[in-house]
């Protein structure tokens, strides 16, 4: 029987979101034209496809009115389904975003009493994640920004948001958890700007933590194109500061609203560089896709999205492999390398005619990768 190259293993560490196969496809001109799964029932169908686990924001789960008690028989019955299922959690979040409490943004809400509740709530999610088994706990800011700059001084929301941080990574310090935290840059939407929109501004803050070393990145590929950025750039000066934490897949065309697309569904040579990179890198974290099914679909059309965005990767993953071992393709790099390294040594006046006139050879090595992609090599 041959084999399907492209069907997903465990330790291939494909994890979704609660939200994204769980996105009932309201927008702001429709309502909701899916029904509601239930948490148990993602985990079933995502283990039966082939997924190593889950993520969740902490309301995905628990209710933001649950008692106790109720949290505490829904943490469990989820965990009796993980474990039926052979599912983990690596990633928890964070709703900071869906209740008008958060209007004005959570960490960096003018008002200092939701700013406590704001991280008081964070740091519940986060001994939810510690509970589940998770060790990475994603922060996205997506109402941390404004419409009105007048009405907030910017570099005050940066110092409450600093405080925010500051105050979970104590937490996860003082509670011993082995738990990191990785921020999400996005650019806008929900709000008209989001403070520290791209991975670059991320980074930065960072380094002006307390606890540096517990905080990285989640860059999301459909984020950086909203800012009109080259993802495949923003991941690499993550890994390249050692802050690759997490990662959301998905794709999106330049200039549109927030579209989510399935990973690898849109910009085909884009998303083949960004598994290239993550492959060549070595990256070992969750492949998380964090996107959602067209308006479109059924509860069928539900579950083929979430084996395509899993099979585009394998089949990105694979053609990373026939990349690195196409004859013509290794000849070309070898030929760019040569042409690096010899010729003049010194670029001066008796070599600038040289340097002024030679090729790169790119151009061939774009043509054999679209023939790579297009499936004609
Ligand atoms: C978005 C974000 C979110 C976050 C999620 C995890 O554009 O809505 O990408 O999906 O990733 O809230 O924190
Ligand atoms: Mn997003
Ligand atoms: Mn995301």
């Amino acid at each position: 029987m041959a084999t399907d190259k492209l069907a997903p293993q465990k330790d291939d560490h494909f994890t979704f979101g609660l939200w994204t196969v769980g996105n009932r496809g309201r927008d702001p001109f429709g309502d909701a034209v899916r029904d509601t799964l239930a948490p148990t029932t993602i985990v079933r169908e995502l283990s039966k496809l082939g997924a190593y686990g889950i993520t969740l924001h902490d309301n995905d789960l628990i209710p933001m009115e649950a008692t106790s008690a109720e949290r505490d028989r829904i943490v469990n019955e989820f965990r009796k389904a993980l474990d039926e299922f052979g599912m983990v959690v690596p990633m928890v979040t964070v709703n900071l975003f869906y209740d008008p409490i958060f209007k004005d943004g959570a960490f960096t809400s003018s008002a200092p009493a939701v700013r406590r509740f704001a991280i008081d709530k964070a740091k519940r999610a986060i001994d939810l994640g510690q509970e589940l088994g998770a060790h990475i706990f994603v922060v996205w800011g997506g109402r941390e920004g404004a419409e009105v700059d007048g009405a907030k001084d910017p570099r005050d929301a940066l110092a409450w948001y600093r405080e925010g941080i500051n105050t979970l990574t104590e937490h996860i310090r003082s509670r011993r958890y082995d738990m990191r935290i990785a921020l999400e840059p996005k650019p806008n939407e929900p709000r008209g700007d989001i403070y520290l929109p791209t991975v670059g501004s991320m980074l930065s803050f960072i380094g002006t933590l307390d606890d540096a070393e517990l905080v990285g990145v989640n860059p999301e590929i459909a984020h950086a194109k909203m800012a009109g950025l080259n993802p495949v750039h923003e991941i690499a000066q993550a890994i390249d500061q050692n802050k690759l934490f997490h990662i959301d897949l998905n794709d999106q065309r330049i200039a549109r609203f927030d579209q989510d697309l399935r990973f690898g569904s849109d910009d085909i040579k884009g998303a083949f560089y960004i598994v290239k990179l993550l492959e060549d890198s070595g990256y070992d974290g969750p492949l998380h896709f964090d996107a959602h099914p067209y308006r479109t679909e059924d509860a069928e059309g539900v579950w083929e999205f979430a084996r395509g965005s899993m099979r585009s990767y394998l089949g990105y993953r694979e053609k990373v492999r026939q990349f690195h071992t196409d004859a013509e393709i290794s000849g070309v790099l070898a030929r760019i390398r040569e042409l690096n390294e010899t010729g003049p040594a010194v670029v001066d006046s008796s070599s600038l005619a040289y340097w002024r006139e030679r090729g790169y050879a790119y151009e061939k090595l774009d043509q054999l990768v679209t023939e790579l992609l297009l499936g004609l090599r």
